[in-house]
């Protein structure tokens, strides 16, 4: 019935979370990452599955959402914590509130302390909450920017988080050492600040001496989503608009054969094929230039760079692996096309079968 997934941006440490109901095919996000705008679209995609609302459990220092990217493009809800003073949102969550997602639903909880507009999402049946930077894996998030509060926190934790059901499994916002998920119990016996007897006065004082630099995109991020991640300049980088393009989940950008067929700029088409197959029965695309996927790296030299590349293979798998590498070795505008010569040839696109 649920279905859960938990995303990792690895530049800023982020989880996203995922939640979808898989009969009525309805989703949430919850703290989205600017630059994975188009992987998270891409497994919504997938999965097929409608984007509801993106939700933020607080205005973060260290990366920008990308509540208002998803918004354009699956017009999406943007639900922000009610005192966050972001604006631009369409739904301001206050204590006690539900974002239902098909058949399901998350609660507001007001988790105030890493910033005073925090909050922490928790899941219907209370068997996982999702707890931003308020209680993170044996550890919290930092009090000392954005009128956090190390009282508060002790407080949002103890009466908001660790009163849930010992089972109950938690999901911070970030981890920086890789762990991934904790439970009520867990936190409850070993949380280092917060667990066993330590007290309020002995957790404020820890958190007076973090000694933490501010996170080093602090001066972009707050500003950018306390306007929900809408870019100033519209160029986002994120997708490329020389061809209505698509992204797969697995990170490859891709053509549709239909598409090629019908584009009207110049493109360099790249067949990433060995010789005997560019001139077997499958036959290439006309104009198309062979370089083998093993002397690619050897031969980027030969490729344009005033116009798109379209990396060719027999089903997309070696082209795909090609197109990655040429966005890696700066190619701004190449993608891969999907299916290959298979599906170009099975949707009756014209090929050439003579070498070149
Ligand atoms: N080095 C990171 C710092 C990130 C940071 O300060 N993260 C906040 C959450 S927004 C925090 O509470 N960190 C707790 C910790 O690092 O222990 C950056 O520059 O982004
Ligand atoms: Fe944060």
């Amino acid at each position: 019935m649920l279905i859960f997934r938990q995303l990792f941006d690895p530049q800023s440490s982020t989880y996203t979370y995922l939640l979808g109901d898989a009969r009525a095919k309805q989703a949430v996000l919850i703290d989205t990452v600017f630059e994975q705008a188009a992987r998270d679209g891409a497994l919504l995609s997938e999965l097929g599955l409608e984007l509801v609302c993106t939700l933020e459990t607080h205005v973060h220092a260290d990366h920008i959402t990308a509540a208002t990217l998803l918004k354009r493009r699956f017009a999406s809800a943007i639900a922000v914590p009610a005192e966050s003073g972001a604006e631009g949102a369409d739904r301001y969550l206050a204590h006690g509130d539900r974002v239902e997602f098909g058949g399901r639903h998350l609660t507001v909880r007001a988790t105030p302390g890493h910033t005073r507009a925090c909050v922490t999402y928790v899941l219907d049946d209370e068997s996982m909450a999702f707890t931003g930077d308020c209680l993170l894996i044996r550890g919290s998030g930092r009090t000392d920017f954005q009128e956090g509060d190390a009282h508060a926190m002790y407080r949002s934790v103890h009466t908001q988080i660790l009163t849930l059901p010992h089972a109950c499994l938690l999901y911070p916002a970030h981890d920086y050492r890789g762990l991934s998920v904790t439970s009520v119990a867990e936190e409850r016996a070993y949380n280092p600040r917060l667990g066993g007897d330590v007290s309020e006065s002995d957790f404020t004082g820890y958190m007076d001496n973090l000694g933490l630099p501010h996170p080093k995109k602090m001066d972009i991020a707050v500003p950018a989503n306390l306007r929900c991640g809408r870019p100033e300049g519209e160029a986002t980088g994120a997708e490329q608009a020389w061809a209505p393009l698509t992204y797969t989940f697995a990170g490859v950008t891709e053509i549709h054969p239909q598409t090629l067929e019908e584009i009207a700029l110049p493109v360099e088409i790249v067949d990433v094929r060995e010789p005997d197959e560019f001139v077997g029965p499958l036959g290439h695309i006309r104009g198309a230039k062979l370089i083998p996927l093993g002397q690619l790296a050897a031969r980027v030299g030969e490729l344009p760079r005033d116009r798109p590349l379209v990396m060719v293979c027999r089903s997309g798998a070696r082209s795909g692996q090609a197109t990655l590498f040429l966005q890696r070795a700066g190619f701004p505008r190449v993608a891969n096309l999907s299916g290959g010569m298979l599906r170009w040839r099975g949707d009756g696109h014209a090929v050439d079968t003579g070498a070149r």
